[in-house]
C-alpha cells in the first residue's frame, strides 16, 4: 500500500521520522512543564486508509468521538485485541510495506495554556507511542516519529497560544518501523507513555552529559560535565560551588556508586536561566583483561531480563509497579537488569540508581522475524535502514546517559548482524567511551566489548569460562572475542515449572573470572488478566484472542506471575544467587560473603534447631564481619542437650537484614543454610495393633485402610508434561513420551498371592502397541503400630535406553474429604531434583488447594522431595505415610491427565477423589522450553528399583 502524500505519517518510509528535535538527556529541571496526560478524545479504525478528520481544523467538533486514557494502550481499552507472536512477524515480510489492515487511533485533546510555561520556547515530548505517529498542534503539523519505546520531542515554536489549544495525534499499529520492533511480546498500540509540554528557557540547558569516574586506587572521583551551554556546577556534599563545567575536576574521597552501595550526589548544573539537578554516581566500568570490573573489582551480574508488564494495563507503567519490581528484585537477591528489549519507562532507571541495580540498557530494536526467512533483507545489514537504526541507538543513549546504574549499552536483541549494527556500536563508542557495548546476535563479537550468548549449555559456558570456546572464522575477531568478558544475556528460561539447572550455572559463574554472570529469561509472565463467564479470574496468553498466528504460552515465561506473585522459580533463583552462602556441618557454620563490594555488617545471623521438624531451640549467632569475597567459620553457641529418643535434629542458620531498607524490612531473610546435627535416635515407640484393611482379591489392590476407603497404590510413570518437557526451543522429551504411550500405561496382573503375614502382587505395566514394559511387584507386610508396609520392586522389560521416565512411583486415590497435608520434608514450596535450592527441610501443613502452583498453562507442579513422613487428613480421618527413608509427594484434586489436558487453571475441576503420588523420583525439569534439558545427573532412567513406604490409618479424631 502506498500512503497518500496527504496522509501522515507515511507508513512505508524507512526514515525514523520528521520534524523532531535532536535527542538529549532527560533532565530534572526547574523550568516549568505541563502534563497533558488524562482523558483524550479518541477515534479508532481497523484500517489506516480512512481520511484524517479535523487534524487541520482545531475547532473540529470531536464530541462524537470516544474518550480514552493517555497514557494507555488501545487494545486494553476495548479497541482491537492483543496479539502475541514471539519471532514471527504477524504480517507478510516484504519490508518496508505493511498490510492495509492496520489499526489506527486518532487522538485529540484540548488544553488550556494559562501562561505557566512562560514565554520561552516550548517543547512537546512523547515518552512512548506504539508504533508510528504524527502530531498536529492547533491544526499545524509538527512532524512524525517512530521508535515506540523512545522519546520524541518536537519544537512547538509559535504554535502554542494563550488559552485553548488543541493537540491531535494519529497513530498506526503497523509501519515500516514495525520491522525493527519484533520483540517477543504482545503487539499493542497507542500513546502508552506520558505526553508533556516543557518550557525551554533561552540560555537554558538543553543537554547535560555527566562523566563521573572512580579511581579505586585513590578513592578519587573524576567529574566531567558536558553541557549544551556554558554552565556551573554545585554540590555541597562535594564542596563544589558554582564551579565552571569547562574542565574536569578531581574530587578526593568520594563514595563510589555500586549496585551494593548506591551512593548518589545531587549535582546542580546551572546557567543564568535554568538549573537542572542530576543525581551523580561515581563509578568506572572496565572490560580489561577479559574481566568485567566496576571500580577495580570483578562483578557478578545476578540478573533478570525485564519487560514492562502490568496484567491490567499492558506496557503502561506506574510508579508503584516500577517500585514493586525494584523491591522484588532486591528482595530476591537480583542485582542486575537487562531492559529487554527496549529502554524502559525513564523513571525505572531512577529507581535502579537509587536502590542499586546494575543495568544493561537495551535499544528498542529487534528484527528476529527475518531469521525464519534466512535473514534475507534484514534491516540490520541494509544501508537503506542505516538512519533508522542509528536514530534508535542515539535516542537510547542520549536519554539515559546520566544514570550510574547503566553500565552497558546494548544495541538491541536478535537482529542478526550487519553493517548497521556495527555503525551503531561505533557511534556509541565515540559518544560514550566509558561504557562497554553489548550485543548478542553476532557471535563473532567483532564490534562489541563483551561476548554474549543466550541459552548456552552448561558445557559451553564452562568452555567459555576456560576461554576454550570454538574459534570464529576470522582470526582477528577470534582474538578479540577471546580477550573480552562473557555474559549470558538470557538463560534459565523461566517458563512453567522450573527452571532447573540454575545451581550448576551459578557454579560456573562463580568459578571463572571471565564469566560476568547472566540474566534469567525473564522477570514476569505477560499474562493479561481476564475473567471467564462465571467470573473466574485467569491470565490470558497467546491464542486467547483468536489470533490467526500466535505463540501460545511462550509469553508466560517469567519469575513472577502476571500479578507479581513470585513463582517457585524466583525463590529458587534467590537462594542460588544469595550474596551470602551459609554452610552448616555439625555445629560448624561457615559464612561466605559472595558480594563484590560490601561486608556483612548489615546482616544479623540466627540459628535454630528442630527435632523432626519441630523447633526446640534458637538464638542469635554472632558472626564477625566478613569482608567481600571472604569467609569465616564459627561454632554454634552452647545449647540444651537433645532429649533422648529424639528425631532427626537439624540446624538452620539464617542471615537477615539487621535494619530495614527501602525495599525490605529489618529481619528480611537474605540467605540460609541447613545441616544435620544428629540422625533420629530411635524410632518412636508405637502401640502395637493389627492393621485393619481390605484388599481386592482379583487385583490385589488395597481398598480400605482403617476407616478410610481408598484405591490403593500402584505404579505410575506419568507426569503432565511441563513447558520444559515440551521443549519448544530445546531438546524435547514430551513427544517421545506421548509416542511411546507413557500417558496411557496398562496394568496386567500376573499373580496375586495373599498370605497371612505377607501379600505379593506381581504385575506388568506397559503402553499399547509397544513391547517395552515395567514389571512391578508389590509386597505387603505388617508394620509396627497397625501399619502396612509396601515394598515396590520395579524391573524394566526391554530396551528403555533413550527414554527418560517422567516419574517413577505410586499413585493412589483417596476420598475427597481429605483436606490437609502435613509433611516433614522439603518445603514450603515445590521442589524438583534440579530445582530444589529454595526448599528447606521442615514440617509444613497446607490445604490441598495451597499445594498447587497456578502456572498459566497447567502442568506438573507441586512436588515435594525428601519427605520423611506425611499425614493426609480430613473430617473422616486419613492416612499417614512414612518413607523408608524418604519419598516425593504430590497431592491434588485432579489427575495428571487432567493437568495435561487443561489449557488454563480454570479447566481444572476438583474430582470426587484426592490423587496422591508417593514417588521414588521424577526426572529433572531443566530449561528446555528455551535452552538445555536437565543435566545428565538429573535424568531419571528406567532401572531396577526397590522402594519402601509404610501406610497408617489416621482416625477421624487424630
Ligand atoms: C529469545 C529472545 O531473545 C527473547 O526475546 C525470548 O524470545 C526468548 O528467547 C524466549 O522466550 S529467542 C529464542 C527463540 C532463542
Amino acid at each position: 500500500m502506498s500512503t497518500p502524500a496527504s496522509v501522515l505519517p507515511p507508513l512505508a518510509d524507512v526514515a525514523p521520522g520528521e520534524g523532531r528535535r535532536s535527542p538529549r538527556a532527560r533532565l530534572r529541571s526547574d523550568a516549568p512543564s505541563l502534563s497533558l496526560d488524562g482523558r483524550w478524545r479518541f477515534r479508532w479504525s481497523e484500517r489506516a486508509d480512512q481520511p484524517t478528520i479535523g487534524f487541520e481544523a482545531p475547532d473540529f467538533d470531536d464530541r462524537q468521538w470516544d474518550e480514552i486514557d493517555v497514557p494507555g494502550l488501545w487494545q486494553f481499552s476495548g479497541y482491537g485485541r492483543p496479539a502475541y507472536t514471539n519471532v514471527r512477524y504477524p504480517f507478510p515480510v516484504e519490508p518496508p510495506y505493511v498490510p492495509d489492515e492496520n489499526p489506527t487511533g486518532e487522538y485529540r485533546v484540548a488544553f488550556d495554556h494559562d501562561g505557566s510555561l512562560g514565554d520561552s520556547a516550548v517543547v512537546l515530548r512523547f515518552d512512548g507511542v506504539d508504533s508510528i505517529f504524527a502530531v498536529w498542534l492547533n491544526g499545524t503539523s509538527l512532524g512524525w516519529s517512530t521508535g515506540s519505546r523512545l522519546t520524541t520531542e518536537f519544537d512547538v515554536g509559535p504554535l502554542l497560544q494563550p488559552g485553548r489549544n488543541v493537540l491531535a495525534v494519529r497513530a498506526h499499529q503497523w509501519s515500516a518501523a514495525s520491522y525493527l520492533e519484533d520483540q517477543d511480546m504482545w503487539w499493542l498500540s497507542g500513546i502508552f507513555r506520558s505526553v508533556t509540554l516543557l518550557a525551554r528557557p533561552v540560555g537554558g540547558l538543553d543537554d547535560v552529559f555527566i562523566h563521573a569516574g572512580f579511581d579505586h586506587t585513590t578513592g578519587t572521583g573524576r567529574l566531567r560535565v558536558e553541557t549544551s551551554a556554558a554552565a556551573t556546577i554545585s554540590c555541597p556534599e562535594l564542596h563544589l560551588s558554582d564551579a565552571p563545567t569547562a574542565e574536569a575536576v578531581e574530587l578526593p574521597d568520594v563514595q563510589a556508586w555500586t549496585a551494593e552501595t548506591p551512593h548518589r550526589y545531587e549535582l546542580r548544573v546551572s546557567t543564568a536561566e535554568e538549573t537542572v539537578t542530576v543525581p551523580v554516581g561515581f563509578r568506572t566500568v572496565r572490560t580489561d583483561d577479559g574481566v568485567l570490573t566496576v571500580n577495580g573489582r570483578p562483578v557478578y551480574l545476578r540478573g533478570v531480563n525485564r519487560h514492562e508488564w502490568h496484567p491490567d494495563h499492558g506496557r503502561v507503567m506506574d510508579a508503584e509497579t516500577m517500585l514493586a519490581d525494584v523491591a522484588l528484585m532486591k528482595r530476591h537477591n537480583v542485582n542486575a537488569v537487562r531492559t529487554s528489549h527496549y529502554p524502559p519507562h525513564p523513571d525505572f532507571l531512577d529507581l535502579c540508581d537509587e536502590h542499586g541495580l546494575w543495568v544493561i540498557l537495551e535499544n528498542d530494536m529487534e528484527t528476529h522475524g527475518f531469521e525464519p526467512n534466512g535473514w534475507r533483507r534484514n534491516p540490520s545489514d541494509d544501508p537503506q535502514w542505516a538512519d533508522a537504526c542509528l536514530d534508535r541507538m542515539r535516542r537510547t543513549v542520549e536519554r539515559d546517559k546520566n544514570h550510574p546504574s547503566v553500565i552497558m549499552w546494548s544495541l538491541g536483541n536478535e537482529s542478526g548482524h550487519g553493517q548497521n549494527l556495527a555503525a551503531m556500536a561505533q557511534w556509541v563508542h565515540g559518544r560514550d567511551p566509558d561504557r562497554p557495548v553489548h550485543y548478542e546476535g553476532d557471535w563473532d563479537s567483532s564490534y562489541v566489548d563483551v561476548y554474549s550468548r543466550m541459552y548456552a549449555t552448561h558445557e559451553e559456558v564452562d568452555a567459555i569460562g576456560r576461554s576454550d570456546e570454538a574459534p570464529t572464522v576470522d582470526v582477528g575477531a577470534d582474538a578479540h572475542r577471546r580477550s573480552i568478558p562473557f555474559l549470558q544475556c538470557e538463560y534459565g528460561h523461566a517458563m512453567g515449572t522450573g527452571p532447573g539447572g540454575l545451581v550448576e550455572y551459578a557454579e560456573l559463574f562463580e568459578k571463572y573470572p571471565r564469566l560476568a554472570g547472566g540474566f534469567i529469561w525473564e522477570w514476569i509472565d505477560h499474562g493479561v488478566r481476564q475473567h471467564t463467564a462465571d467470573g473466574t479470574e485467569f491470565f490470558a496468553y497467546g491464542g486467547d484472542y483468536g489470533e490467526e498466528l500466535h505463540d501460545g504460552n511462550f509469553i508466560a515465561d517469567g519469575l513472577l506471575f502476571p500479578d507479581r506473585t513470585p513463582s517457585p522459580g524466583l525463590l529458587e533463583l534467590a537462594r542460588i544467587i544469595a550474596p551470602v552462602r551459609i554452610d552448616v556441618t555439625g555445629t560448624a557454620v561457615t559464612v561466605r560473603n559472595l558480594r563484590d563490594f560490601t561486608d556483612t555488617s548489615n546482616l544479623h545471623f540466627e540459628w535454630s534447631i528442630a527435632d523432626d521438624g519441630a523447633p526446640t531451640a534458637s538464638g542469635p549467632l554472632s558472626v564477625p564481619v566478613v569482608a567481600a569475597g571472604e569467609q569465616m567459620s564459627v561454632d554454634l553457641p552452647a545449647r540444651p542437650e537433645p532429649a533422648s529418643g529424639h528425631g532427626e535434629l537439624l540446624v538452620t542458620v539464617r542471615a537477615v537484614l539487621a535494619e530495614g531498607t527501602a525495599w525490605a524490612e529489618a529481619g528480611h531473610e537474605v540467605a540460609w543454610g541447613q545441616g544435620r546435627l544428629a540422625e533420629a535416635e530411635a524410632p518412636r515407640a508405637r502401640i502395637q495393633s493389627k492393621p485393619d484393611f481390605d484388599v481386592d482379591p482379583r487385583t490385589g489392590r488395597l481398598t480400605r485402610l482403617g476407616g478410610l476407603s481408598l484405591l490403593g497404590p500402584r505404579l505410575d510413570v506419568w507426569r503432565a508434561p511441563t513447558d520444559n518437557d515440551r521443549g519448544e526451543h530445546g531438546p524435547q522429551v514430551a513427544p517421545t513420551w506421548y509416542s511411546l504411550g507413557l500417558n496411557r500405561m496398562r496394568h496386567r496382573t500376573i499373580s496375586v498371592d495373599l498370605g497371612e503375614s505377607r501379600a505379593q502382587v506381581r504385575t506388568r505395566v506397559a503402553p499399547a502397541a509397544s513391547d517395552l514394559g515395567l514389571f512391578a511387584t508389590y509386597t505387603w507386610s505388617r508394620a509396627d503400630g497397625g501399619g502396612l508396609r509396601l515394598r515396590l520392586e520395579v524391573e524394566p522389560d526391554g530396551d528403555w535406553s533413550g527414554v527418560p521416565l517422567p516419574r517413577l512411583g505410586l499413585r493412589m486415590e483417596l476420598p475427597a474429604t481429605i483436606a490437609d497435608v502435613e509433611w516433614y520434608g522439603l518445603g514450603p514450596g515445590e521442589s524438583y531434583r534440579d530445582a530444589r535450592a529454595a526448599a528447606h527441610l521442615g514440617r509444613f501443613r497446607k490445604p490441598i488447594e495451597a499445594l498447587q502452583t497456578p502456572y498459566l498453562r497447567p502442568q506438573e507442579n507441586g512436588n515435594h522431595l525428601d519427605v520423611r513422613w506425611a499425614s493426609l487428613t480430613g473430617a473422616d480421618g486419613g492416612l499417614r505415610v512414612i518413607g523408608g527413608p524418604t519419598f516425593a509427594l504430590t497431592v491434588r484434586r485432579w489427575t495428571s491427565e487432567d493437568l495435561a489436558a487443561a489449557r488454563h487453571p480454570y479447566d481444572l475441576r476438583a474430582r470426587d477423589r484426592v490423587y496422591v503420588n508417593v514417588d521414588v523420583a521424577q526426572t529433572g525439569v531443566g530449561t528446555a522450553a528455551c535452552g538445555p534439558g536437565p543435566l545428565p545427573q538429573h535424568i531419571l532412567w528406567a532401572e531396577p528399583t526397590t522402594f519402601e513406604v509404610t501406610f497408617f490409618p489416621v482416625s477421624a479424631h487424630g
